[in-house]
């Protein structure tokens, strides 16, 4: 019984890395309060590969995801999600990606991913941390050591 069980489980997992040509997606919630504090997207931080998506859901209303425009590779569209709404995100280039809630920005509501190794913005993303709000600085210093 266990064994079958398994067995379909492994065909369902294969089915869905076929089905999207091995690129993979990540949900993201967009909550009012989260394992961290007040205002958190969960997960906050990821690592993935060029032509992977991220999905943003707004578990909670009243957040949005958008660019963090100091904190994005060049040469790939910016996005602002609408306020309320669920947004996925096409990563189509190595290169380190912020993401904001606008309204909760100065609350370090923040999620940023690397994607590939990352290089071809990571200083710029480093030093656009240094001098964003007190609680967006504080969590993305701890999310971008996290994922470097
Ligand atoms: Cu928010």
């Amino acid at each position: 019984m266990l064994k079958s069980v398994l067995l379909v489980g492994a065909v369902v997992g294969a089915l869905a890395v076929a089905g999207a040509a091995g690129a993979a997606e990540l949900q993201v919630k967009m909550l009012n309060s989260g394992a961290r504090g007040m205002m958190v997207f969960e997960p906050a931080t990821a690592k993935l590969k060029v032509g992977d998506t991220v999905r943003f859901i707004p578990t909670d209303p009243g957040h949005n995801a958008e660019t963090i425009k100091e904190m994005w590779p060049a040469g790939v569209p910016e996005m602002k999600g609408v306020l309320g709404k669920e947004v996925v995100v096409k990563l189509t280039k190595t290169g380190v990606y912020g993401f904001k809630c606008m309204p909760h920005w100065t609350m370090g509501m923040t999620f940023v991913a690397k994607v590939g190794d990352g290089k071809p913005n990571a200083a710029e993303a480093e030093a656009a941390i240094a001098k964003a709000p007190p609680l967006a600085r504080k969590r993305l210093t701890v999310d971008f050591a996290a994922i470097k």
